[in-house]
């Protein structure tokens, strides 16, 4: 299997190349009669990534918490609102135009399931991965913990399959179960995986708490064979207009077992428990020696629980480097 770090460079030299082909195909083209058509001929130009609406992401975060008050206040593994909620996800991206499938795997509180989405397209030997856990605990409906991270990768997927970038890599979102138990659904996915399989994806960037209430803007820096994504991270949310920080997430969630199967990892966070400091509340505002989420993992994780400058913020980050990853290009009109 290819070293994460090589896989990173190869994502990015694809990057290169796929722009490189798209210029020498003009220049062909122009100089010595129509080249072989690729799929890079079918751009006309890169595109920037769409800004995401955040009223859309706010949308979805109200059907999740409408899902958790019809059963029992909370979307936890292994209760209905959890099932509701990967039935709720599949059925936006089906109508999306995504070839989705559930993986099933057994817990200490019954069976869970993950959510794999593929959009057809692109080449599946370099697969860009984005994901997040769709699991709350059993205390609340996990609006913030992780409603946040898969609202915004549904706004966002649905956004990427409608513009449909004729981008040369082929895109994968995961939702994920289990991860409140363990991280149990994202281990199972790349166990599951033959090598060849791990070795098509490029990368795997993970979302996991985007809105917290007293926010932080962090960058994962736990994979130091992938400082270019980490970095791209970095630079988009600068282009944002926003300061970054970044925080080494100790494996704390579903990029860990991506992580240890050398596949380039990153991701963006807005904080835990952990309490802001006083040099962080100058950089970002919000409230120094409180935490980032005063309800995580709590009851009052709910609606009332969010900020969405930082949910708006985020998404569009998110949205940009998929773009940017996937080499976003419009096909030719
Ligand atoms: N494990 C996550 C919360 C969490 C704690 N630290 C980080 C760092 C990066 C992402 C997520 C987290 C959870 O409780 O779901
Ligand atoms: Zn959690
Ligand atoms: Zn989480």
């Amino acid at each position: 299997m290819r070293s994460s770090s090589t896989r990173a460079t190869s994502l990015r030299a694809g990057l290169a190349g796929l722009a490189s082909i798209s210029v020498l195909a003009v220049a062909t083209a122009t100089a010595a009669g129509p080249a072989v058509a690729t799929p890079a001929d079918h751009a006309t130009s890169e595109v920037a990534a769409p800004d995401i609406n955040v009223d859309d992401v706010v949308a979805h975060l109200e059907e999740l918490q409408s899902i958790a008050d019809a059963n029992g206040g909370n979307r936890n593994t292994g209760e209905p609102g959890y099932q509701a909620s990967v039935d709720y996800v599949q059925t936006k991206l089906d109508a999306a135009g995504y070839e989705t499938r559930i993986q099933e795997f057994e817990t200490a509180q019954g069976t869970s399931y993950n959510l794999i989405a593929d959009l057809p397209g692109g080449d599946e030997a370099s697969t860009v991965m984005l994901g997040g856990h769709l699991d709350s605990v059993g205390a609340g409906p996990g609006i913030n913990d992780n409603g946040t991270g898969s609202a915004a990768l549904i706004e966002i997927a649905e956004t990427y399959a409608a513009q449909n970038p004729d981008g040369a890599q082929h895109v994968r979102f995961a939702f994920w179960g289990a991860e409140e138990l363990g991280l149990l659904g994202s281990t199972h996915y790349v166990e599951s995986l033959s090598s060849d399989e791990a070795s098509q994806i490029s990368a795997y960037a993970n979302f996991d708490m985007l809105g917290s209430p007293n926010p932080g803007y962090f960058v994962y820096d736990d994979d130091p064979s992938a400082t270019d994504l980490r970095d791209d991270l970095t630079e988009l949310y600068t282009a944002a207009g926003t300061e970054s920080a970044y925080v080494d997430v100790d494996g704390r969630s579903d990029h860990a077992a991506f992580m240890q199967a050398g596949i380039p990892t990153a991701g963006t966070f807005s904080g835990a428990e952990e309490l802001k400091t006083k040099a962080e509340a100058e950089m970002w505002g919000g409230e120094a020696g409180a935490a980032y989420d005063p309800c995580y993992h709590s009851a009052c994780d709910t609606m009332d629980n969010l900020d969405t400058e930082a949910l708006d913020v985020n998404a569009d980050v998110i949205a940009a480097a998929l773009w940017q990853w996937t080499a976003g290009s419009t096909k030719s009109q």
